[in-house]
């Protein structure tokens, strides 16, 4: 990946059509009416985004009912719809949390059966994306691990992992696997809950160079980590594939905030390592995977989404508009009192 920042780079957006949701959460219904994915395609261009994420039956609801040809047939009128709308398929994850085979996870299911069942579900999940126009898959390891200690072998879980991600890598030599980490919920801890364990796991594999990351801003902030940090250890790996901007309120459920809107000073380092490392360089998309509030009306249901994008685009500019010869000179002074009245000063734009 460039590191030059000669030629800025042009960021490219996309988000996932569970980004423009009904407002449910456990206690209680949605509060805004759903709206047909055929309706929502026309809302990325018109929002500024380019790239739509899916899960695999995002694109082909009812697949677990349905033969791989219809599937691939399915796909297939889904992939035209795109490119009406002049998108294109970021990834496809499979959704493995929502058939009962998946109660107690997939791929790490202590239940042959039902490990066999993630498998060929994500063979399928391998059709789409093809079928899509995409080589990059991203899992997120929802359901793959445990609610007690004791219910799974943590040791064999990873062997598990290891041997569905080679016969995936094994099913179609043109993919790629980006993990998606996130340390807990739905479980109470989830394997896998790091870049760094993503990354441990990728150079396990068969073929570590189409292993790699997606970092979700709130996922690294759920384990205790800042996610500017995760990104640039993924970044190093040359494995950062894709991102999952959003905000976090500390340590709770996951609320897939809008980017920006809880700290700003932790969203501008993420985008200054993103910028620094040349990310986008190679195609990779800027997500957003946040979430309208509960108590959004209908009309708004995709304000959200805008104004991550806004605030990304500006805090772009305060990242390329910070002057690195002054904050040069506080690091080399070691005086960190004034760096940081120098950042927070920049990022109010007052002194
Ligand atoms: C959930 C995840 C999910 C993935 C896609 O916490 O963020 O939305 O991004 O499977
Ligand atoms: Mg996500």
């Amino acid at each position: 990946m460039s590191t030059q920042t000669s030629q800025p780079v042009k960021y490219r957006f996309s988000f996932g059509p569970w980004n423009i949701s009904e407002g449910a959460d456990p206690f209680g219904p949605e509060t805004r009416k759903p709206i047909a994915f055929a309706k929502k395609l026309p809302l990325y261009k018109k929002l500024g985004f380019d790239g739509v994420q899916f899960h695999d039956d995002d694109a082909v609801p009812g697949m677990d009912a349905m033969t791989p040809a219809q599937i691939i047939a399915k796909a297939r009128a889904v992939k035209r719809q795109l490119d009406d709308h002049g998108l294109v398929a970021e990834f496809v994850a499979p959704r493995l949390w929502f058939n009962p085979h998946t109660i107690d996870g997939g791929y790490t299911s202590n239940s042959a059966a039902d490990r066999q069942y993630a498998l060929d579900r994500s063979f399928r999940t391998i059709d789409i994306m093809r079928t899509l126009g995409t080589n990059l898959m991203v899992i997120w390891l929802a359901r793959e691990g445990t609610y007690i200690r004791e219910a799974k072998n943590a040791r064999l879980a990873v062997e598990h992992l290891l041997e569905a991600i080679n016969k995936m890598l094994a099913y179609d030599r043109g993919i790629r696997i980006a993990i998606e980490p996130k340390p807990n919920e739905p479980m109470d801890h989830t394997y896998i809950p790091t870049i760094g364990h993503a990354i441990g796991l990728a150079y396990r594999t068969n073929d570590p160079s189409r292993v790699g990351g997606l970092i979700e801003s709130a996922h690294a902030i759920l384990a205790g980590l800042d996610p500017s940090d995760e990104m640039a250890y993924a970044l190093s790996h040359g494995k950062l594939w894709s991102v999952h901007l959003n905000d976090q309120n500390g340590l709770k459920f996951d609320e897939d905030k809008s980017f920006g809107a809880v700290d700003l000073r932790r969203a501008f380092n993420q985008i200054r390592v993103l910028e620094e490392a040349g990310y986008g360089r190679n195609g990779e998309f800027v997500g957003l995977d946040v979430k309208a509030m509960r108590a959004t009306r209908q009309a708004d249901g995709i304000k959200h989404l805008a104004n991550s994008r806004a605030f990304f685009l500006a805090l772009v500019e305060k990242v390329r508009t910070l002057d690195r010869k002054k904050e040069a000179a506080f690091i080399a002074a070691r005086d960190y009192e004034g760096l940081e009245r120098f950042i927070v000063g920049h990022l109010m734009g007052t002194r």
